[in-house]
């Protein structure tokens, strides 16, 4: 039995009242103890975001990390730092970056493997582009974006991934994928970490992303290989960020 996890990526948005109104609203919300609710605010809102949910069993999670452990990264945040904060989760080859900031495959299994070596609850996303989808690629897009992440690591490394898929066409565009295309992207990445350790695949837990809302995410959750939701947009919406929280029961 996997544990639903429906995680709010603010992306770079919010405030220090956003995080107060979410604190308020989880204390108040009786989430169900089988559900687990993840918070990546941007990093200056973090300290706050850990203080407003210290009473609720909200976790924290960050959208991005450095895969040094220390040294000569202006501006940038290491695995370690996080980890010490009291970060659990971590966000690694979110499209934004991939796309943004030039970040390869290469560099996500770097930041994966950084995540992992401090201790962090790493988010692999993943996702095809339209073009790709609409040439036929979609699966052999994701399951090399998969692979080319996960085949190195370590059994005990991989059990401690969470997979995200989010198609590229989806994301930020109000245009999300039916609960069936969803569906069926996440039956072939189970299938494809069968292959290599069918304990693994089924205990593995894939997410759903691309703007999950409080009106489509009972659908999309309902579907039997979709353990929960990478939400954007939605999650800077207290009422429908709850109400998606409330939807994966
Ligand atoms: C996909 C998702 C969250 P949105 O990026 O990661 O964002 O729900 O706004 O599409």
């Amino acid at each position: 039995m996997r544990t639903p996890l429906i995680a709010g990526n603010w992306k770079m948005n919010g405030s220090h009242a956003l995080v107060e109104a979410f604190g308020r609203a989880f204390a108040d919300a009786a989430l169900p103890d089988s559900l687990e609710v993840v918070m990546l605010p941007p990093f200056p809102y973090l300290e706050a975001a850990r203080g407003a949910l210290a009473n609720v069993s909200v976790r924290l999670g960050a959208q991005t990390l450095n895969p040094s452990h220390a040294g000569a990264h202006t501006g940038e945040v290491s695995g370690g730092m996080l980890k010490e904060f009291g970060v659990d989760y971590v966000l690694v080859g979110h499209s934004e970056r991939r796309e943004l900031y030039r970040e390869t495959d290469d560099d996500v299994y770097d930041r994966l493997l950084a995540a992992l070596n401090a201790g962090l609850h790493p988010i692999l996303c993943v996702g095809e582009t339209l073009e790709a989808r609409d040439a036929g690629h979609t699966n052999d897009v994701v399951l090399r974006q998969i692979g080319h992440a996960l085949a190195p690591l370590e059994p005990e490394q991989r059990a401690r991934v969470t997979i995200a898929y989010e198609p590229v066409w989806a994301i930020g565009t109000g245009r999300t994928a039916t609960p069936e295309q969803a569906q069926e992207v996440m039956a072939a990445i189970r299938e494809y970490q069968a292959g290599f350790d069918p304990g693994l695949a089924q205990a593995m837990r894939l997410l759903y992303g691309g703007s999950m809302n409080a009106a489509n995410a009972a659908e999309l959750l309902a579907q039997p290989d979709i353990d929960g939701g990478l939400v954007g947009g939605a999650s800077l919406k207290v009422d429908d960020f709850l109400a998606i929280c409330h939807s994966a029961r």
